[in-house]
């Protein structure tokens, strides 16, 4: 067919191009003219601008590959925690400065506008986060790819801090509308849960099943262009919002029921509410697994009708399907792309199954036991009657394997069952993951090896070819070039702008290091960041902070095994110091934590607000005399932690080395040259063996000593008994001394760590404690410092996500790039 003609008009990249076109949607879009239009009017303005240029390279992607013989990557996540996206896209098209300069024509501030976006807050943290970059890096690279999800109404809260505590506000991110989605209400499919199946013999006489639902919703795409990094690839994410079918409305409207159908609209409409704010999941919430496989369920679906639509027989869609499940989120996908292919489309089990384990691949992301999925079959059979029975069937299939290559090795059966049935019987979410991909990886070197050996190594055992590392990485172009202007041109004036692209050239910025005229500039742009964090610091504490202390940040999801306390207990440490020595030599430091805690996390309020006492008294206290200060930065989310990575002098990576599977602040912070104080835990080995081992401040337990302390039993009192200084510190919290006097307040902390410290604290409190006495010293000598600090950011290429997708595409979507051209 003959190519679409969009070139001219609203796709004219000129400045003059852009200036009409912003004009035209003043007035033709928001419906004002210049005088009276608001600030909401001119980002919308902006923003649709800018999708016009989006869409035109997106009508150049589909068209360019469609007829093509190639192979589409399809992300599932339940998560995509994109951020803002007016700059993002500026800099991705290159005509961010072009932008600045109308708006200063037209008389307003840019940065104005940019604040105006409300950010689509559409996942928790690092999971979420992860598969946003993952997004940029596929288009950047030029990859076909489809990101699937949820278009959740609210995503995750606001936080408000009140009194010292987390208050949660819902968030509205769709309230003033939303410029980068196009809503496509002529693709929807069915999506059905409950009721019971039923056998029959089709017309050639072959046993199927058929499933009798009890109820049927209609999912709709909404769809967000994703543009590259300088290139002409858009590509697509597509997230479902769940609506009523229409049929339910008229049934009940013609039998009189008006209340009846409405209830059916709220109830089908609630599926995609609301995203569950929990980073490691809650256990057995029905309306998450609905939420869960109504999205897997479209987007199979999806793919089954784009796949169609070529002309492919079913049993090649492997060829042209890349499906990667992000956790266990999406893994009913298994079982779902089972029912489609079996009972839709008549397939045969064994080629339906080859072609399914050829699909799909499987990210985990997690090694807390606790955290890994499983579903009550009752619940599960329930909602997926016929899913129940294919898992089953499945299972039946795997396990007769498993006794075949371990004959009478019933106990390796009952560790691998897709059921767990060790109390209660539960669906093992990553069992069925793993049996029915062909690909498993963990996120960082550690991660990945600890998989093998001890959370997946039955299955391991059985396929170890299936397994390998995917490290994870973080896109530089929003965690460098957007968040930190600054460094970005002083990083081009040495060695261009290549890096962007190939963050591995960071490395020839290593020379610089030992040029104190580079240094001094290094240390200018750092000071400005710090005066911009420490004036929104201003505007949302009140917190006076001063941008010649060291800025010490920990910015993260609230969780106990990150060990947000253990930080606190080395400020408490520092100010007893302080308080007993009223000289004590310290280098004025201010310590800075964010992050939101699960609305049903007790433990994880509870810290927020000790983050808090701990500030209001240190931070008055006049003996402190400017050497500490503690501040909680409100709502840390993509928009705000713009502000933060770029000032850091030092990050906070100190979570119990076994417990965080790689970690991706980590990567943001040491990129922006910030230096690390950290575990041998997640990416923090890698990024210790990239940056140098001299560059880096390590302390506490290894995860095999984490290992052997726990099995040969772990009690915290003898290290509480050996450290003086330790008792102190905790002996501040439990007498109230940050509570005005209230000894209860605090005591289920207090308790937890004494009694238990499942996390050890207390075993890592001396190491981490002595260490940060180095990097106070290591302060002093402000070159030395600035050395470092350059030898990080030169030396993070590896960690650009860039890396981790190509690692993706060869090793396991075995898929290639499409350079799409514009004319
Ligand atoms: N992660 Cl399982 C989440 O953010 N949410 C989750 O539900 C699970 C993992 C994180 C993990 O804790 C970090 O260590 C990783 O860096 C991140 O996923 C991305 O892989």
């Amino acid at each position: 067919s003959e190519p679409v003609s969009c070139t001219g008009g609203r796709a004219d990249m000129s400045l003059d191009g852009l200036r009409r076109t912003f004009r035209e949607h003043v007035f033709y879009t928001q419906g004002r003219f210049p005088s009276v239009a608001t600030r909401n009017d001119l980002y919308m303005a902006f923003a649709y601008t800018v999708r016009d240029q989006l869409l035109h390279r997106w009508i150049k992607t589909v068209e360019q590959m469609a007829g093509k013989d190639l192979k589409i990557v399809s992300y599932l996540s339940a998560e995509f925690l994109l951020g803002p996206h007016l700059e993002n896209n500026l800099i991705n098209l290159g005509i961010y400065d072009d932008v600045l300069g109308i708006a200063k024509e037209e008389g307003f501030d840019i940065q104005v506008i940019f604040d105006q976006e409300e950010e689509p807050g559409l996942g928790n943290g690092g999971l979420g986060r992860l598969a946003a970059c993952y997004l940029d890096s596929l288009a950047s690279l030029e990859v076909p790819a489809i990101g699937y999800g949820i278009r959740y109404e609210f995503g995750i809260f606001d936080q408000e801090i009140r009194d010292g505590w987390q208050v949660e506000r819902t968030d509205q991110w769709l309230r003033l509308g939303n410029p980068w989605e196009l809503a496509r209400p002529e693709i929807t499919c069915r999506v059905s849960f409950g009721g019971r199946t039923e056998p029959y013999q089709d017309d050639r006489g072959r046993y199927r099943v058929r499933w009798i639902p009890h109820r049927t919703v209609k999912g709709v795409a909404y769809d967000t262009p994703i543009l590259g990094y300088r290139v002409n690839t858009c590509n697509l994410l597509r997230l479902w919002k769940a609506e009523a079918i229409e049929s339910f409305e008229f049934e009940a409207f013609n039998v009189g029921d008006y209340y009846g159908a409405v209830d059916e609209k709220i109830y089908s409409e609630n599926i995609t509410k609301v995203l569950y704010p929990n980073d490691e999941p809650v256990q057995g919430k029905q309306l998450r697994l609905e939420q869960q496989y109504f999205f897997v369920s479209c987007s199979l679906q999806d793919m089954l009708r784009i796949y169609k639509l070529g002309g492919g027989k079913l049993d090649r869609f492997s060829r042209h399907f890349a499906i990667q499940l992000n956790d266990t989120h999406p893994a009913l996908g298994v079982a779902e792309l089972m029912r489609l292919l079996v009972d839709e489309e008549g397939m045969d089990w064994e080629p339906a199954w080859d072609v399914t384990c050829k699909t799909f691949g499987y990210t985990n992301h997690t090694l807390l036991p606790e955290a890994l999925e499983k579903w009550p079959v009752e619940l599960f059979a329930g909602l997926f009657p016929r899913h129940m029975e294919i898992i089953y069937e499945i299972n039946r299939r795997f396990l007769d394997e498993v006794r075949r290559r371990w004959p009478g090795d019933e106990a390796r059966v009952a560790r691998m069952s897709l059921i767990d049935e060790s109390g209660g019987r539960f669906v093992r979410m990553a069992h069925l993951a793993c049996v029915g991909s062909h690909a498993i990886n963990g996120v960082a070197e550690l991660h990945s090896r600890l998989l093998k050996e001890d959370v997946l190594r039955d299955f391991h055992e059985m396929t170890p070819e299936k397994f390998s590392n995917k490290t994870n990485g973080v896109t530089p172009r929003r965690f460098l070039v957007l968040a930190n202007p600054g460094l970005t041109r002083l990083i081009e004036g040495k060695i261009g702008d290549t890096w962007i692209r190939r963050p591995e050239e960071l490395r020839k910025l290593e020379p610089c290091a030992d040029d104190p005229a580079f240094r001094e500039e290094w240390r200018r742009v750092k000071l400005e960041n710090k005066k911009n964090l420490a004036r929104v610091i201003r505007e949302r504490t009140g917190i006076e902070v001063d941008p010649a202390s060291m800025f010490d940040i920990q910015v993260k999801r609230l969780h106990e095994y990150k060990r947000q306390h253990l930080n606190v207990l080395h400020i408490i440490a520092l100010y007893d110091r302080i308080k007993r020595n009223p000289s004590y030599d310290l280098c004025p430091r201010t310590f800075i934590f964010g992050g939101k805690a699960a609305p049903g996390y007790f433990m994880a309020k509870l810290i927020i607000k000790l983050i808090n006492s701990v500030g209001d008294t240190v931070n008055r206290d006049p003996d402190v005399n400017g050497r500490l200060k503690v501040v909680f930065f409100p709502d840390l989310n993509v928009k705000n932690a713009k502000f933060i990575y770029p000032a850091a002098d030092l990050s906070e990576q100190i979570s119990t080395a076994g417990k965080e599977a790689s970690g991706t602040g980590n990567m943001k912070f040491s990129m922006n040259g910030a230096l690390t104080i950290g575990t041998l835990d997640g990416a923090n080995v890698e990024i210790r063996e990239e940056v140098g081992a001299e560059n880096f401040f390590l302390f506490g337990l290894t995860a095999e000593e984490v290992y052997s302390l726990k099995r040969d039993g772990y009690r915290p009192m003898e290290y509480f008994q050996a450290n003086p200084e330790l008792q102190r510190v905790v002996e501040r919290i439990a007498s109230g001394y940050f509570s005005n006097g209230d000894r209860e307040l605090f005591k289920p902390l207090v308790d937890a760590l004494m009694f238990h410290d499942t996390f050890m604290l207390f075993a890592d409190f001396g190491s981490y404690a002595d260490v940060q006495g180095r990097v106070d010293e290591a302060y002093r000598d402000r070159e030395h410092w600035t050395r470092m600090s350059i030898l990080n950011s030169a030396r993070m290429g590896k960690f650009s996500s860039d890396r981790a997708i190509r690692e993706y595409c060869e090793d396991i979507w075995k898929v290639k790039p499409v350079p799409i051209l514009l004319e």
